[in-house]
């Protein structure tokens, strides 16, 4: 099996998982596919290079960071008339450009993530980001305990446990049903996110919402880390982030003695925050409301020139 072909299905059984990771693996086949290809032809080339490049972007559909990255990978080789060759190295310094900022933006936003935590804090999270664990890892000295959401159906959330928990933090594993039970003790709410769309709404892991709508009650305020990366721009013209479905099986065993085909499943494996719930995101740029930090990047981007041919993957 191909490169391309094998990081697919680690990413579709979420072998690989998390934005970043699925990005950073996605983006390294890509490269040993372009490096290694044998097809001396320029038009062959660049047509197999889209076609891994879309088959790896669709592996999990609400990924616009991996969306991202594609995008100015892409864009590097836009130009006319270069040559196999040309290309190839193209790719190879736009990936090493992306890696490098993408590492620059992670030291940042875990370091204001870090410096917001106050002593003695005790923290709520939920499935496994890498960037929320690098920023508890970065504050371990201000926190006083950290509770995980074991996050079914695929417990994404022993996962980070384990890893604050071998960091020397004092960690509690809980089903997600006692979210609400613990946040009495809680200070914040950090999730990670998979999507940042136009109106500050953020997506991530499912039952992220169902924390994050009732956070004000508990006093308990809702950070997003994530990195700018992770906005997708095409949600500014009314596309909307579709949310991934995934099989009944994760749910429910086929053999359970319960299961019936009469039962309907649903398998979500993410939800939307609404952005008046969250009280920041903190990015590589500092600490924004969502809307802040949307009306920011839509500047930026220059979005109300819509650059569809950039977009389109
Ligand atoms: C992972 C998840 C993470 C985000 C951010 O879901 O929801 O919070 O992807 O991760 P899954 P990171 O396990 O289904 O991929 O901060 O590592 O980019």
């Amino acid at each position: 099996m191909d490169i391309v072909k094998r990081t697919i299905r680690d990413i579709k059984s979420l072998k690989i998982q998390g934005a970043s990771n699925v990005r950073k693996k996605a983006i390294e086949a890509l490269l040993v596919s372009s490096l290694n290809c044998k097809i001396t032809n320029e038009k062959e080339f660049r047509q197999t290079f889209l076609k891994n490049s879309r088959e790896l972007a669709n592996a999990r559909p609400t990924e616009p960071e991996l969306r991202t990255a594609i995008r100015i990978i892409k864009k590097s080789i836009s130009e006319k008339n270069l040559s196999v060759k040309e290309m190839q190295e193209r790719i190879n310094e736009a990936v090493t450009k992306y890696d490098s900022n993408r590492k620059i933006a992670m030291e940042q936003m875990t370091n204001y993530g870090a410096k917001l935590i106050k002593p003695k804090s005790t923290i709520l999270t939920i499935c496994h980001s890498s960037t929320v664990v690098k920023m508890l890892i970065k504050a371990k000295c201000k926190i006083k305990k950290v509770y995980c959401c074991e996050t079914r159906p695929l417990y994404q959330g022993r996962i980070t446990a384990k890893k604050l928990s071998d960091a020397g933090i004092n960690v509690t594993l809980i089903v997600d049903n006692a979210a609400s039970t613990v946040m009495k003790e809680c200070n914040y709410f950090f999730s990670g996110a998979d999507s940042i769309l136009a109106d500050g709404d953020v997506i991530n892991k499912i039952g992220t919402n169902q924390i994050s709508s009732i956070c004000k009650k508990y006093d308990v305020l809702h950070y997003v880390v994530a990195s700018t990366h992770k906005f997708e721009p095409e949600t500014f013209f009314g596309k909307d982030e579709i949310i991934e479905q995934r099989e009944t099986k994760e749910v429910i065993d086929v053999k359970d003695k319960n299961y019936s085909k009469k039962i309907k499943v649903i398998n979500p494996a993410f939800d939307r925050s609404d952005s008046k719930q969250i009280e920041g995101i903190i990015c590589e740029k500092g600490i924004f409301t969502p809307t802040q930090l949307t009306t920011m990047l839509f500047n930026k981007l220059e979005l109300n020139k819509r650059n569809k041919a950039f977009l389109k993957l």
